[in-house]
């Protein structure tokens, strides 16, 4: 289960098999980091790494994954995360496994942590995985069902077409 191997009490795992990390202790984490450095509302990699550790996460096994999902989220290339971003950086972080790109991405497209996402979220992040794909058979993929579970996703986007 991706590199959170542990359990330690700020993590949850839903009955999904989803993990979640409290939201008190993402912000309570977010600000202290913020405050120690020069609190402009905003984290580097190095100060959110160090919740990374708190829960149990091994950085240097973990580099490769750590760099491929900062990248992802990272858009503007700022190597700056707001709260909101950093929420989503954790969350994607703690369910992903190390060599499953599509994984890490349906998370960080999961916004609001309900372990599923929407129609218009999937044909955003899977046409980028694989560009062959097509609306029409994104559409088909999702059996007119509104949201999506990763299992189903990454079937979708790995397929070969
Ligand atoms: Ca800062
Ligand atoms: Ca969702």
């Amino acid at each position: 289960m991706g590199c959170g191997q542990s359990t330690p009490k700020q993590l949850t795992v839903d009955s999904r098999g989803i993990q979640h990390l409290s939201d008190q202790y993402v912000e309570q984490f977010f600000n202290t980091a913020d405050a120690k450095g020069n609190s402009n509302g905003k984290i580097d990699i190095a100060e959110a790494s160090g919740a990374l550790t708190q829960i149990g996460i091994n950085i240097e096994k973990s580099k490769e994954l750590i760099q491929e999902c900062w990248e992802l989220l990272d858009k503007e290339q700022s190597k700056q995360a707001t709260l909101a971003e950093f929420k989503v950086f954790m969350y994607a972080l703690i369910n992903s496994e190390k060599g499953n790109k599509a994984r890490t991405i349906f998370f960080l497209c999961d916004k609001n942590q309900s372990g599923t996402i929407s129609v218009e979220e999937f044909k955003k992040v899977a046409i980028k995985l694989n560009k062959d794909l097509t609306e029409e058979q994104i559409i088909e993929a999702m059996h007119e069902k509104e949201e999506i579970g990763v299992e189903k996703f990454i079937k979708v986007v790995t397929k070969r077409i």
